[in-house]
C-alpha cells in the first residue's frame, strides 16, 4: 500500500523520471497535462503490485466471481479517487507541493472518463468502488467508446453536444490485454450440421460478419485494503485486414464491410437517458460486450474447473438493466452449442447464474427489438429466444388456462417484437428494483404478473453512493470535520457519521458547519465566474437542481417558479426576500427537442433576471454548462437546497438526492423514489416535502381525470406564469420561441395527454414548500441543525450498503484476502 510504503523522496523521482521518460523534458520544461501523465504513472506504479496480488489471491482462493454487465460506467476522473483510496492523497499533495505543483491544478488536467449517461452509469462506478473496499472478487464489463457523453456547451442560450474524444491524450491507468480478445459474430444463417461421432445436430452460423472484441483493463483500488479489482471495458478491432487472402477469394466486400463493423460498433455512447430507441448499432453494441464478457467468464471458470455443469457456483451476473439481456441467451448458445450441454441442463446453468437490475418504469424506456432485425442480426440467439419464449408460454397457459391476456402481457417475442425485461425476468433468478416505492411499482404494476408468477425472485434493493468520492475527495473540509468529532470509521462505515447528530444542537459546531458550507460556495462562485462569467453571492441560499434533463425530472416546473418569483419581484420590490442562486445543470439527449427547449428557458430567464438591475441581485439563474462527475463534485459540496422534484411514480431512486443529503443539503422534494427512504432517515421535519403522492398520480393516470387547463383557468398566478411562456419577456418579444412548452401544458400536439407530468398540479404546492425553504434559511441555526441532520443520517445511503445486500441476498460471495 503507498500509505505504508510512502516515501516522499521515492514518490518525487519518480514523477520527474517519469517526466524524463516520457517527454524527454525535464520538470521546468513540462505542461501541467505532461506532469499529470507523469504523476499518473506513478500511481500506476504502485497499483500494479496489488493488483498483481489479487489477481493472484483470486486464483488461489478461487472464490465464485461477480461480473456486472452494464452498457454504461461514468467513472469520472481517476487520478484523486485512486489516491484517496491508497490513503496516499494528503502525502501526495505534500509531496507535489515541495515540488511547486499544485495537486487540484494536476487533476483538471484529467478528462473525465464519461462511458454514461447519467444515473445508471454513475450507480455502476459507485458499485465498483464498494465491491473493491469491501473486498468482492468483482469484474465490472462495459464497452470502451471511443467518444463518451459529449461534451456540452452552451451558445446563445442553445445546447450544442461537441464529441468528447477522452482518449486524445491516452488514458494513463488503463491496460490492453491483446492476449484474450474474442471473436465476436454478426449475421449470416444458422445450419444444422449433422456430427457422426456424436449423433448429434450441431448448430453453425454461416457467411457470419466477425469482429475481434480486444480488452482493455482498468484497475479499481478498493479503500486501504490492498485489493484491486478490474474494470474490463472492450475495443472491436477487424479480424483480418485487406489480406490478400481475402482479396483473392473475391471476399474483398466483405473484408471491407468487417473493417467497417468493427470501427462503427464502438464509436459512440447513445446519448439517451431513460429513453429507449431501436437503433440496430445499439444492439451490435449490446452483442458486442455481452458475448465477449461470457465468453471470457466461461473460459475463466474452465481454467480451474471442468465440471460446466457448476458454473453458478462460481460466476453471477448482473445485468444493469435490459441493456445487457442478450446474456441469457449467449450464455445458452455458448453451453450448448460449443460446451455440448442439452436445452435443460443449460437452462438451469443459466436461469442460476443471471439477475436483473430494473431502473425505469418510464414506458418509453423499455427495450423492444424488431423481430426482423434481432432476427437478422443474432440469428442462432434469436432461435434461442425463440423457444425460451415457446417453453415459458406452456408454462403460463399451464397455469393460467384461456386466459390469453396473461399471454399478451407476458410473452417475450409478442407482435413481432423482443421484450428485453420480460426475457431477462424469465432467464434469471433475481428481479430488483433500486428503491422501496421503485419495487413496490414494479411489483403492483409495472410487473405485476411477473410477481404473481414467480414472487420469489422479487426483491429491493435501494441504491446507495460512494462517500469516498462524494464527501472525502469532493468535499475535504466537511471531511475533515466529520472525522474531527466522530473518527474515520464512516469512511468504510458510513452509518458511524451519526455520531455527528450530538453536535446539530450545539452552536458552535453550527457555526463551523455553516462555515464550512459556506467556503464551498466561494469555492463553487470562482467556478462559476470562470465558466460562466456570471457572479453569485455566496451568502444567497444555493439552490440546485443537476441531473439530466428531462419532462419527468420537472426542471421546467422549477424554472416556472423562478418566472414567477420574479414577477412577483418586479411587482412588489420591497417584498421580504432572501437572495437565491438557483443552479441548474443538464444535458438533454440531443435528439429530445423538447428538453432542448427547457435548456433555452432556463438560460433566457438567466439573461432576464441576471441583468435586471431594479430586483437588485436579488434572483440569479446559472446555467452550468457541461454538468459531468467532476464539477458534480464541487456542486454537491456547496448546495443547501437539493431539487428532488420529479413527479412521484416516475423516478425509480435517485442518487444525487444521497450526494446532496451526504454534503448537508436540505431535500426540497417530491415523495418518489428514494427521496421517501432520505425522509424517512432525516425526518420531514429536516426536509421540505410537496405535491401529489405516487398513489395519486398513478390513478390520475388510470382513470384520465387530471385537467391541467382548470388550474389555468382558476389560478390567477398560474395564468400569469404560465402565459409569460408566450408573452415575449423572457425571448425579446419572439411569442413563439417557447410555444411548445405552453402548449405542452395544455394542449400538445404529439402527447396523449397535456401536462403529462402534472406540474400544474403541483406548481402551488411546490411554490409553498419554496417559501418554507427560505422562512427556515432566515433562522440559520435551525437551517445549521437541519444541515447536519442531513449529513448525520444519510448513514443508510452508502453503496457499500447497497452492495452488502446485493451480496447477501443475491450474489452470495465470499470477500478475498490480499496479502501484505
Ligand atoms: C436504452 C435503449 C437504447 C438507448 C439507450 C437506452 C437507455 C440508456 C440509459 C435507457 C436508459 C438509460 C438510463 C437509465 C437511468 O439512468 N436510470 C436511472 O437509474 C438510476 C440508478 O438506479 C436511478 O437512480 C434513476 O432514478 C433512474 O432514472
Amino acid at each position: 500500500m503507498l500509505n505504508a510504503e510512502f516515501n516522499k523522496e521515492t514518490f518525487k523521482n519518480s514523477v520527474k523520471e517519469n517526466v524524463k521518460m516520457l517527454y524527454r523534458k525535464n520538470l521546468e520544461e513540462a505542461s501541467q497535462q505532461e506532469i499529470y501523465q507523469a504523476v499518473c504513472y506513478a500511481v500506476k506504479d504502485v497499483i500494479i503490485d496489488n493488483w498483481l496480488k489479487t489477481q493472484k489471491a483470486m486464483d488461489e482462493q478461487d472464490p465464485k466471481i461477480l461480473y456486472y454487465m452494464s452498457m454504461e460506467f461514468l467513472m469520472g476522473r481517476a487520478l484523486g479517487n485512486n489516491l484517496i483510496n491508497l490513503t496516499a492523497y494528503k502525502q501526495v499533495q505534500e509531496a507535489l507541493d515541495e515540488m511547486g505543483l499544485n495537486l487540484n491544478l494536476l487533476e483538471d488536467q484529467e478528462r473525465d472518463p464519461a462511458l454514461g449517461n447519467g444515473g445508471l452509469g454513475r450507480l455502476a462506478a459507485c458499485f465498483l468502488d464498494s465491491l473493491a473496499t469491501l473486498g468482492y472478487p468483482a469484474y465490472g464489463c462495459g464497452i470502451r467508446y471511443k467518444y463518451g457523453m459529449f461534451k456540452q456547451q452552451i451558445r446563445d442560450g442553445y445546447q450544442v453536444e461537441v464529441p468528447d474524444n477522452w482518449l486524445k491524450h491516452g488514458y494513463p491507468f488503463e491496460l490492453k490485454r491483446p492476449e484474450y480478445a474474442k471473436e465476436v459474430k454478426f449475421g449470416g444463417y444458422v445450419a444444422q450440421e449433422y456430427d457422426e461421432t456424436t449423433g448429434r445436430v450441431n448448430f453453425v452460423q454461416k457467411d457470419y460478419q466477425s469482429v475481434n472484441a480486444i480488452p482493455y483493463d482498468m484497475p479499481i483500488v478498493g479503500y486501504d485494503n490492498d485489493v484491486v479489482n478490474t474494470l474490463t471495458i472492450w475495443d472491436a478491432e477487424a479480424i483480418q485486414d485487406f489480406s490478400l487472402d481475402s482479396f483473392d477469394k473475391g471476399d474483398y466486400h466483405k473484408a471491407v464491410e468487417q473493417e467497417n463493423l468493427a470501427k462503427t460498433i464502438v464509436e459512440v455512447l447513445y446519448p439517451n437517458d431513460n429513453h429507449y430507441e431501436g437503433k440496430e448499432l445499439r444492439l451490435k453494441q449490446q452483442y458486442f460486450f455481452i458475448s465477449a464478457s461470457v465468453q471470457r467468464a466461461v473460459a475463466k471458470y474452465k481454467k480451474h474447473h471442468d465440471d460446466i455443469i457448476k458454473l453458478y457456483e462460481k460466476v453471477t451476473f448482473q445485468l444493469n438493466d435490459t441493456h445487457p439481456t442478450v446474456a441469457v441467451p449467449e450464455l445458452m448458445r455458448i453451453l450448448m452449442d460449443v460446451e455440448g450441454l442439452g436445452w435443460d441442463e443449460a437452462w438451469e446453468i443459466t436461469t442460476k447464474t443471471c439477475a436483473y437490475t430494473n431502473h425505469t418504469i418510464m414506458a418509453e424506456a423499455l427495450e423492444k427489438w424488431p423481430v426482423d432485425l434481432f432476427s437478422r442480426l443474432l440469428p442462432r440467439i434469436y432461435q434461442i429466444v425463440e423457444e425460451i419464449n415457446r417453453r415459458f408460454l406452456i408454462q403460463v397457459r399451464e397455469q393460467y388456462p384461456g386466459d390469453e391476456e396473461k399471454v399478451r402481457q407476458m410473452a417475450v417475442i409478442y407482435d413481432g417484437q423482443v421484450h428485453m425485461a420480460r426475457l431477462a425476468i424469465v432467464g434469471g433468478y433475481s428481479v430488483n428494483g433500486v428503491a422501496k416505492l421503485h419495487t413496490e411499482i414494479l411489483k403492483k404494476q409495472t410487473l405485476k404478473d411477473f410477481y404473481e408468477m414467480t414472487p420469489e425472485k422479487f426483491n429491493n434493493k435501494t441504491n446507495g453512493i460512494t462517500q469516498r468520492r462524494f464527501l472525502l475527495h469532493g468535499n475535504p473540509l466537511l471531511a475533515d470535520w466529520v472525522t474531527e468529532y466522530a473518527g474515520n470509521g464512516w469512511i468504510t462505515d458510513l452509518p458511524k457519521i451519526k455520531k455527528i447528530a450530538e453536535l446539530a444542537d450545539d452552536t458552535q459546531a453550527q457555526k463551523e458547519f455553516m462555515e464550512i458550507k459556506h467556503k464551498n460556495k466561494v469555492r463553487l462562485a470562482k467556478y462559476i465566474k470562470e465558466h460562466n462569467g456570471i457572479d453569485v453571492d455566496p451568502n444567497s441560499i444555493f439552490d440546485v437542481q443537476v441531473k439530466r434533463l428531462h419532462e419527468y425530472k420537472r426542471q421546467f416546473m422549477n424554472i416556472l417558479h423562478i418566472m414567477y418569483l420574479y414577477d412577483r419581484l418586479k411587482k412588489n420590490p420591497d417584498m421580504p426576500f432572501y437572495p437565491r442562486t438557483f443552479i441548474f445543470g443538464a444535458k438533454a439527449s440531443a435528439g429530445y427537442e423538447r428538453a432542448k427547449a427547457i435548456i433555452k428557458l432556463i438560460n433566457s430567464v438567466g439573461d432576464v433576471v441576471n441583468n435586471d438591475p431594479t430586483i437588485k441581485g436579488k434572483i440569479k439563474v446559472v446555467f452550468i454548462e457541461d454538468y459531468r462527475v467532476s464539477n458534480a463534485e464541487l456542486i454537491f459540496a456547496a448546495a443547501d437546497v437539493s431539487e428532488q422534484i420529479s413527479t412521484a411514480s416516475k423516478e425509480a431512486s435517485g442518487t444525487g438526492n444521497m450526494k446532496f443529503m451526504l454534503n448537508g443539503a436540505l431535500t426540497l422534494g417530491t415523495m418518489d423514489g428514494a427521496n421517501v427512504e432520505i425522509v424517512e432517515e432525516v425526518g420531514k421535519e429536516n426536509a421540505f416535502i410537496f405535491g401529489l403522492s405516487a398513489d395519486q398520480v398513478i390513478e390520475y393516470e388510470n382513470n384520465y381525470t387530471y385537467d391541467p387547463m382548470s388550474y389555468f383557468i382558476h389560478d390567477q398566478d398560474i395564468h400569469n406564469v404560465v402565459m409569460d411562456l408566450i408573452s415575449g419577456r423572457y425571448s425579446n418579444g419572439d411569442t413563439m420561441m417557447f410555444r411548445d412548452l405552453y402548449d405542452s401544458l395544455l394542449t400538445p400536439k404529439n402527447a396523449p395527454r397535456p401536462d403529462m407530468y402534472f406540474t400544474l398540479a403541483d406548481f402551488k404546492s411546490y411554490a409553498a414548500a419554496q417559501e418554507r425553504v427560505e422562512d427556515k434559511y432566515r433562522n440559520t441555526s435551525a437551517w445549521a441543525r437541519s444541515a447536519i441532520l442531513n449529513t448525520a443520517h444519510s448513514g443508510k445511503f452508502t453503496s457499500d450498503r447497497t452492495i452488502q445486500q446485493y451480496v447477501d441476498d443475491i450474489w452470495h460471495l465470499d470477500k478475498i484476502t490480499v496479502r501484505k
